[in-house]
């Protein structure tokens, strides 16, 4: 381009990219990175493992623990075939048996049968997720009922030093999820009595969030509050019909809320036009229990149910946190491994095309040529149909040049400029007029609708309608693949 023609060129080209004013609460770069993730898994191991418990009490022989075909390898390709983007280890549940070597206590691996002691499941489950490309998280609970000081001052300390270990020893971590339930009675170093926490002002989280931000600026923290992402208020992988992005949490009481203490009902939708940006994570495990138990072998949830949970987490702008736990092998269970291949191929399968790459687009209003409803389908996350400014109502019809089948739709708002969407509608030509086939309301990182039946039209049309200018990155149209 001659200069001139440039400087003619700039201008124009500038104004017709302006984009539309962000809208409410807006995701941090690190939730934005997690919200990509959409799927990741949860390993629940430890000694429970061994003794067949859900909850330790916190004075089992570590020697108990010996996983004697232990492969970290194995375990992390299983979760890849089921499409897992992450991997969150359970490195010290409510029992207080570490699964790495910690300086912090004896209760460790170091003292138990597995490698003479030599072990360590953290560095393991880690390296192999690196290698396989997926992420790695933390979960450390912070009640803890073989600890002594559990419940006075100087544990506080030694939860951020265990957590220090975690954050500064095995690289890069995406999430550290801090579990709810707290205080009660343990072992506690022999004590054996039940000791009691104050939920609100105990852990002092704001400091040890304050160190996780210092040695992992990127990793997202989880727990019923946030500050990251907040707990669905179910443990069955299920987020509200409505689910908004936003929130504000408060207390059971109507007070401020800390993790262990949050209005549980409200967590589910979240709250429309909430102050703190705070997406919801639906955690469930493909097993009855959160540990590996012989008697739930033959319970362990099928690729249809599990794809289900997908569409009611994924779908609903949250994410889908699956628990796998390791067996006392120190592998996943065959019955689970199949499951999650079915899982796997089930997502590759369904969501390999979007049938509507093609169509040819006409919208009802766009901001300019760079925001036309083509965006919708060009395959490209960052690109979006946007409407002008004060336009909150449009719609845009779609002909994808033939006939298609499909059973599930795809939505996707444009995040980085916040939840803009009240609700959607998508129609299909059918016998010469519109007949609505999908309808919803928040729509957020993605919004997937299951239709009961295929439907097969050649026209639609996708109805907005927002508090502020619609900003949508994706419209797909995908068919559900069968799994045999
Ligand atoms: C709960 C724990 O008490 C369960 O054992 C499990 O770890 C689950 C994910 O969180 O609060």
């Amino acid at each position: 381009m001659r200069r001139r023609d440039f400087l003619m060129a700039a201008p124009a080209a500038a104004a017709m990219a302006r984009e539309p004013q962000p809208f409410g609460a807006l995701p941090s770069q690190r939730q934005l990175l997690w919200h990509e993730l959409e799927i990741y898994s949860f390993l629940h191991f430890t000694t429970n493992t061994f003794t067949d418990k859900e909850w330790g009490y916190g004075d089992e022989d570590p020697a108990i623990f010996n996983p004697t075909e232990f492969d970290a390898g194995a375990i992390v390709s299983g979760l890849k075939a089921g499409g897992m983007k992450g991997v969150i280890l359970t490195c010290k549940h409510h029992d207080g048996f570490c699964l790495w070597p910690t300086k912090t206590t004896d209760h460790s691996v170091r003292q138990s049968t597995w490698r003479g002691g030599a072990g360590d499941v953290v560095k393991e489950i880690s390296q192999a997720a690196a290698k396989a490309g997926l992420k790695f998280g933390v979960y450390l609970s912070p009640w803890d009922r073989n600890c002594a000081l559990y419940a006075r001052p100087e544990y506080v300390e030694i939860y951020r030093a265990q957590l220090r270990e975690l954050l500064t020893w095995y690289g890069p971590v995406y999430e550290v999820w801090h579990d709810g339930a707290n205080g009660g009675d343990g072992y506690y170093g022999g004590a054996r009595e039940k000791r009691r926490i104050d939920k609100k002002t105990y852990y002092q989280w704001p400091k040890t969030w304050e160190m996780v931000r210092q040695l992992q600026p990127d990793a997202v923290i989880f727990s019923d509050v946030g500050p990251d992402i907040r707990w669905v208020g179910n443990e069955r992988g299920i987020a509200g019909e409505t689910c908004w992005a936003t929130f504000d949490p408060l207390g059971e009481d109507g007070g401020p809320a800390s993790p262990g203490d949050v209005k549980t009902k409200d967590s589910t939708p979240g709250h429309r036009n909430g102050n703190r940006w705070l997406p919801a994570e639906c955690d469930v495990s493909i097993r009855p229990g959160w540990f590996w138990h012989e008697k739930e072998n033959a319970r362990v949830k099928t690729p249809p149910q599990l794809m289900d949970l997908y569409y009611k987490s994924v779908g609903r702008g949250a994410s889908f946190l699956l628990n796998v736990p390791p067996d006392r092998r120190g592998l996943l269970h065959e019955n689970d491994v199949a499951s999650l291949k079915g899982l796997g191929d089930m997502l590759r399968g369904t969501f390999r095309e979007n049938l509507a790459a093609r169509a040819k687009w006409r919208a009802s209003n766009l901001r300019d040529k760079q925001h036309g409803p083509a965006k919708l389908t060009d395959g490209v996350s960052s690109t979006f149909w946007a409407t002008a400014d004060g336009v909150l109502d449009a719609s845009a019809e779609a002909d994808l040049g033939r006939a298609a089948a499909f059973d599930v739709i795809r939505l996707r708002e444009n995040i980085r400029l916040g939840q803009r969407l009240d609700s959607f509608a998508v129609d299909a030509w059918k016998d010469g007029a519109w007949a609505e086939i999908a309808q919803g309301t928040s729509v957020g990182a993605c919004r997937l609708v299951k239709l009961a039946q295929p439907v097969e039209t050649r026209k639609l049309r996708l109805r907005v309608k927002g508090s502020a200018s619609p900003a949508l990155t994706e419209f797909g149209l995908y068919c559900e693949t069968a799994v045999g």
